[in-house]
């Protein structure tokens, strides 16, 4: 199973990819998180994608497909892999399509959380308050939120063209129900 969880910036992706991973037993990739990890632990790759993040900017695809790269293989081992804020672009979509193509594998299924923009920035302030991330100001989350509208929401075209199961989901709602909404769609693609 190749899923990806998709949605702006503070839909929750993180969050319910936490979840969907061990519900389901589903390696999580969070491109997010590898990156915040180079970021904490000072590597080169860190050094060089530290001012993008904190700005909101995505950062350049190569560098992202490189680490998709290395990493997928040893997530794919298992029951299969969720894939969380990657593609972000289409050459990254593109790039994907044709790393899985090597292995006769596909897309399955996109999980496309939809919450609107007022209560993503409201989530995104409140964590600020909270984790004190360095992309959680006011200034990068539009920039992020710009990003998202002009570079990343086309990725859902791509699939659908595709005729990849896209299921759009409410984001709405307390963690729990959103959850639940993301089973029921999942039980009936993985059936
Ligand atoms: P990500 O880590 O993917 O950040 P995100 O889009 O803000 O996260 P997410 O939607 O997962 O939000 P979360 O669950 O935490 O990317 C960060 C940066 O890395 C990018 O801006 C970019 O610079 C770089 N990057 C990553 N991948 C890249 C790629 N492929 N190409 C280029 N650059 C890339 O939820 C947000 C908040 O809402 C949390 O505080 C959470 O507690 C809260 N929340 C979640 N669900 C809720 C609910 N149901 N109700 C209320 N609050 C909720």
């Amino acid at each position: 199973m190749i899923g990806i969880i998709f949605g702006p910036p503070g839909s929750g992706k993180g969050t319910q990819a936490a979840r969907i991973e061990s519900e389901f037993q589903l390696a999580h990739l969070s491109t997010g998180d590898i990156l915040r990890d180079e970021v904490a632990r000072g590597t080169e790759i860190g050094w060089e994608v530290a001012r993008i993040m904190s700005a909101g900017d995505l950062v350049p695809d190569d560098l992202i497909v490189s680490i998709v790269r290395r990493r997928l293989p040893e997530s794919e081992a298992g029951a299969g892999v969720l894939l969380d804020g990657f593609p972000r672009t289409l050459q990254q979509a593109s790039a994907l399509d044709e790393m899985l193509a090597t292995e006769g594998h596909r897309v399955d299924v996109v999980i496309a959380l939809e919450v609107p923009e007022s209560a993503l920035v409201d989530r995104i302030l409140h964590r600020a308050a909270v984790e004190g991330r360095a992309d959680d100001t006011r200034e990068a989350i539009a920039e992020r939120m710009h990003e998202y509208h002009k570079l990343t929401a086309a990725v859902l075209d791509h699939y659908r063209k595709q005729e990849v199961r896209v299921e759009v989901i409410d984001g709405v709602g307390d963690v729990d129900a959103v959850f639940q909404r993301i089973r029921q769609a999942f039980d009936t693609s993985s059936r």
